[in-house]
């Protein structure tokens, strides 16, 4: 899950590298960490090998630097291809926002990549996922080689949902680019996507919980005490003391004014340095009628700032990929 962290001002995507045995995952790794300018990678750091096997996983930080105040990384995981080493790829597959699938385009290697895609979607879908709904693309790789399934063939049995393909010879670095540029722009779509949802969602949000006043809330209360008991619509949650009682309520103004709620439960994210969390919070609020004012404006980054700088972040990614492939 792509990790947006306000309070640090970070924005983390992970990026997994899956596929059988021996179909080039670590070189892809090996070919991102040669070419990408020094200042933009870390180390590439190979969890246990036995000689070209990978045992657990290979690990390359990608930063794509500084956009609209944000540091944006990709974590670039492998899974270990071997059939046996499953509970580990698992593992590493937790929380992928963007999957490559490195296929070996030989053609006796076919049933290989076939089990080794069934094996992706089981994972995920024990994770909640589904690969239809994950940004997800396919490279053909070691096509320098004897006995190659066509690409027609490759695309009819792996690839019937027409996700982008790419063909590749990665040990010599064709192809390497063009996949993560691809996957990471669908990563980045797919995170704006997910901003722009959330910050219409909030648009339309239930109005807060209200204690104490009518149902349908934003109707005005009639002066005199008509609403019922406070503390008695809502079970589990106490009216504040200083609510005010139906019979306190002042005489109705002369110009009608907008009442305020008896009590309110306000739901709102905090952000912190241990993330975002969602928290309750009791607002006392005046007698009904008396002194309504316009809220307050919600401090905070507004949604539509996020969505721009979301937006600034794919560009820019769009430009930084664009500057590797020269
Ligand atoms: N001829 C050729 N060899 C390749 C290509 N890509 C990778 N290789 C070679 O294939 C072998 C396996 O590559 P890896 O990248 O280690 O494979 P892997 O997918 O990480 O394998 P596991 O870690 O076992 O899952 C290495 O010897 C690579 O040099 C390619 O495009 N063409
Ligand atoms: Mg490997």
């Amino acid at each position: 899950m792509v990790q947006i962290n306000f309070a640090l001002r970070e924005v983390n995507c992970k990026i997994v590298y899956y596929g059988p045995g021996l179909s080039g995952k670590t070189t892809n790794l090996e070919v991102i960490h040669a070419k990408a300018p020094a200042s933009s990678t870390g180390d590439l750091t190979s969890i246990a090998t036995e000689g070209d096997r990978t045992l657990f996983f290979d690990f390359l930080p990608l930063n794509l630097g500084k956009v609209a105040g944000m540091t944006t990384r990709f974590q670039i995981y492998t899974v270990p291809g071997q059939v046996y080493y499953n509970s580990t790829r698992k593992l590493v597959l937790q929380g992928a926002d963007g999957i490559v699938f490195v296929a070996d385009s030989r053609r006796d290697k076919m049933e290989e990549n076939i089990e080794s895609l069934r094996n992706l979607e089981e994972n995920l879908r024990e994770y909640g996922m589904d690969l239809k709904k994950t940004p997800f693309v396919l490279q053909y790789n070691k096509r320098d080689m004897e006995g190659l399934a066509s690409i027609e063939e490759l695309q009819e049995k792996l690839n019937p949902q027409g996700v982008p393909y790419f063909e590749a010879v990665a040990k010599t670095g064709v192809g390497v680019f063009p996949t993560l540029k691809k996957l990471s722009a669908m990563v980045l779509e797919s995170l704006n996507r997910q901003s722009r949802a959330a910050a219409s969602g909030r648009e339309r949000a239930p109005a807060p919980v209200t204690v104490g006043a009518p149902a349908g809330g934003g109707a005005p209360a009639p002066a005199g005490g008509a609403a019922p008991a406070a503390g008695g619509s809502a079970p589990g949650v106490r009216a504040s003391a200083g609510s005010p009682s139906p019979g306190s309520a002042p005489p109705a103004p002369s110009r009608p004014v907008r009442p305020a709620p008896a009590a309110q439960i306000v739901r709102e994210e905090v952000t912190s340095a241990q993330g975002i969390r969602p928290i309750e919070r009791h607002r006392a609020v005046p007698a009904a009628g008396a002194g309504w004012r316009r809220p307050e404006k919600r401090r905070g980054i507004p949604w539509v700032w996020i969505a721009a700088g979301v937006a600034a972040i794919g560009a820019l990614a769009g430009a930084y990929f664009a500057g590797l492939l020269g």
